[in-house]
């Protein structure tokens, strides 16, 4: 599949809206992979993809959870989160995507992980502070991105943990690792 047939099958997906913040996501993305020095064209690819399961229905991903071997830990915890690794097995099966990098950066773009690579990092910063992003802590979360991947997505996921913690909701184990590995790596 060529990259604008991607991008239109993707953009069925969803509303318009989450598809403004889909090519938010791609710019930002591309942006980042250059200044950090990954490989742009994954990046994009990656980015297209990372939220093409937002809209399926939760029976939908608690099947494909379920029945594909994903972490069934997830289901106790914030649907929000499935969409990421439901969105990985959907970037494989419906787009024929192989690269494990894309596949990784789609699959932890909600929750990141321990040892998250450079494009989990871009992807999920991406997401954090494309344009169309407006939300406490936003502004700072940018000024850091101008030099620090890592100090940028640190705030990124202070502003995530702070928000389940206002609401009495509970933390993914991953979210938390993720944040306690690159405070180690700031160090
Ligand atoms: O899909 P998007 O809205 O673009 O953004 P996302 O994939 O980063 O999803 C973020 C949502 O997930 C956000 O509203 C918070 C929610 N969420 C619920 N539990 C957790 C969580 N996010 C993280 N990182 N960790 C959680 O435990
Ligand atoms: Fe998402
Ligand atoms: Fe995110
Ligand atoms: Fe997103």
């Amino acid at each position: 599949m060529n990259r604008n047939e991607m991008i239109e099958s993707v953009r069925a997906e969803m509303p318009e809206r989450r598809w403004i913040h889909t090519v938010g996501v791609m710019e930002t993305a591309v942006i980042l992979a250059k200044r950090f020095g990954a490989d742009p064209e994954t990046a994009e690819t990656a980015a297209i993809l990372h939220d093409v399961a937002k809209y399926w229905p939760t029976s939908k991903m608690e099947l494909i959870i379920r029945q594909e071997g994903l972490p069934a830990d997830l289901l106790d915890y914030d649907k929000e989160l499935w969409h990421a690794p439901v969105g990985a097995f959907a970037a494989e099966r419906d787009y024929g995507v192989t690269d494990i990098i894309i596949l990784d950066a789609i699959r932890y773009h909600t929750s990141g992980r321990e040892r998250m690579t450079l494009m989990d990092k871009i992807v999920c910063l991406a997401d954090y502070m494309e344009p169309g992003r407006d939300f406490p802590g936003v502004h700072k979360i940018r000024e850091l991105a101008e030099h620090n991947v890592d100090k940028a997505l640190i705030a990124g996921f202070d502003s995530t943990i702070t928000f389940l913690l206002e609401r009495g909701k509970r933390i993914y184990p991953l979210t938390v690792a993720a944040r306690n590995d690159l405070i180690r790596t700031v160090r």
